[in-house]
């Protein structure tokens, strides 16, 4: 057991902080209130190799993992989830298409991503599938050398600025048999953008409903064969979901240092409110979590990263560390008191960015049912 950071994890999470603090964090409060998302920021992380981290070097990828990836994460997310999240999302076409693109596919579309090139978009979600996304009505019907689309994908994040959207359809019957995954293009005749939805935070990535009107996808884009798409946006999801976890401990590394700073300056009843029990209590269980949660989002990407079993691992990583930064965002703002409560500290902001942790990717509810699943089946050594 070794907890030594190796030299390139530090060098990477150095150049990720850098970033983070030199290009995000000056732009990050305004920009969340007028909800602009900056695509040449993924463009700059992608020249530094940070959007394609754990990707084949052939694919113009850094060949590292996932240990590498969430150090890079976290620090991103230290300064904006949103971002944050912007980075993970573009990372799941690269997952689906690493694993399940042919050749050609592969060659295509996961250069581009890999190097910030193009941003990427995960589109499974829809008005009556969200949780139970196996019961997905967005239809796919082959018509010669090409699949028509259509229906209404929502939730899709940055699904107004992807150029490279893997897309759930029907293509047979119900349930989640019936399902494939289609790689989409921006510009695709048939593709076009409904509502962005008004959301509590992380209002720089953009969350949009995409309306899919006899779109033809050319047949050679259908990743794998028709019907695996469930299990494909499956396996997508369970390594979004420690992407997803290091962004929770990112938001909330933050918030426990606007809470520390703010403890050791503000003064009440002649001393810094931090040498009161009741607040240095609640500094002690956070920065406690947060390090739990931190072993827990590193396990699942070592497991990852050693082609070991780690979905129920992952769901576990994304179910504590994401409610984790619930309550110590939560705590960070309490710590704070009135200033807190304002747009004059980032804490408010951290909160609202930690709520919609516990629900992408999967909601925390969701994660307890595959892991109580797999306890009370025995697939899952405790
Ligand atoms: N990896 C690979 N395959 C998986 C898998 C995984 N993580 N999870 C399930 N599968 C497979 C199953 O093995 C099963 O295959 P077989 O029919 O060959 O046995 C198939 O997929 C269906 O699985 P299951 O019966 O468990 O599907 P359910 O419809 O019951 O759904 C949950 C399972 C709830 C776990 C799934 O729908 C889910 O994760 N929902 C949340 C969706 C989500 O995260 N949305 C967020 C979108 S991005 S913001």
């Amino acid at each position: 057991m070794n907890f030594e950071p190796s030299a390139i994890q530090t060098e990477l999470r150095e150049l990720a902080r850098k970033f983070s603090q030199k290009e995000l964090r000056p732009i990050v409060e305004e920009d969340e209130r007028t909800e602009t998302f900056r695509p040449e920021l993924i463009r700059k992380l992608g020249e530094l190799g940070l959007t394609g981290i754990p990707v084949a070097e052939e694919y113009g990828g850094a060949g590292l993992g996932y240990l590498e990836y969430i150090a890079a994460i976290e620090e991103i997310a230290c300064s904006s989830g949103a971002y944050a999240i912007s980075v993970a999302v573009t990372g799941l076409p690269q997952v689906i298409l690493s694993q399940f693109g042919n050749d050609s596919q592969k060659k295509k579309y996961i250069p581009p991503l890999a190097t910030g090139q193009a941003i990427g978009a995960f589109s499974l979600s829809e008005a009556v599938s969200g949780s139970d996304a196996g019961s997905l009505i967005t239809t796919a019907r082959k018509d010669g050398n090409h699949y028509v689309l259509n229906g209404n994908k929502f939730w899709t994040t940055q699904g107004d600025s992807a150029d490279t959207i893997i897309v759930m359809a029907r293509t047979g019957g119900p349930g989640p048999k019936g399902v494939s995954s289609f790689i989409v293009e921006k510009g695709m005749k048939g593709l076009s953008y409904g509502k962005r939805e008004k959301k509590m935070g992380a209002n720089i990535s953009h969350t949009m409903e995409l309306i899919l009107t006899d779109l033809r996808v050319p047949a050679e884009n259908l990743i794998g064969n028709e019907g695996d798409g469930f299990k494909i946006a499956m396996t997508a999801l369970d390594s979004g979901r420690i992407t997803i976890a290091a962004t929770a401990l990112g938001v909330a590394r933050s918030a426990l240092e606007v809470a520390v700073n703010h403890s050791r300056t503000r003064e009440q009843f002649g001393k810094p409110i931090g040498e009161f029990q009741g607040v240095s209590f609640m500094l002690a269980d956070m920065g406690t979590e947060l390090n739990a949660a931190r072993l827990l989002v590193q396990r699942a990407a070592f497991l990852k990263d050693q082609k070991k079993p780690f979905s129920i691992p992952a769901a576990m990583a994304k179910l504590y560390a994401t409610d984790m930064a619930m309550k110590v965002t939560t705590d960070a703002v309490q710590v704070l008191g009135g200033s807190g409560y304002t747009q004059d500290f980032p804490a408010e902001r951290y909160m609202r960015e930690a709520k919609v942790l516990q629900i992408v990717e999967g909601t925390n509810q969701i994660q307890r049912m595959i892991i109580g699943k797999a306890l009370s089946t025995s697939q899952y050594v405790i």
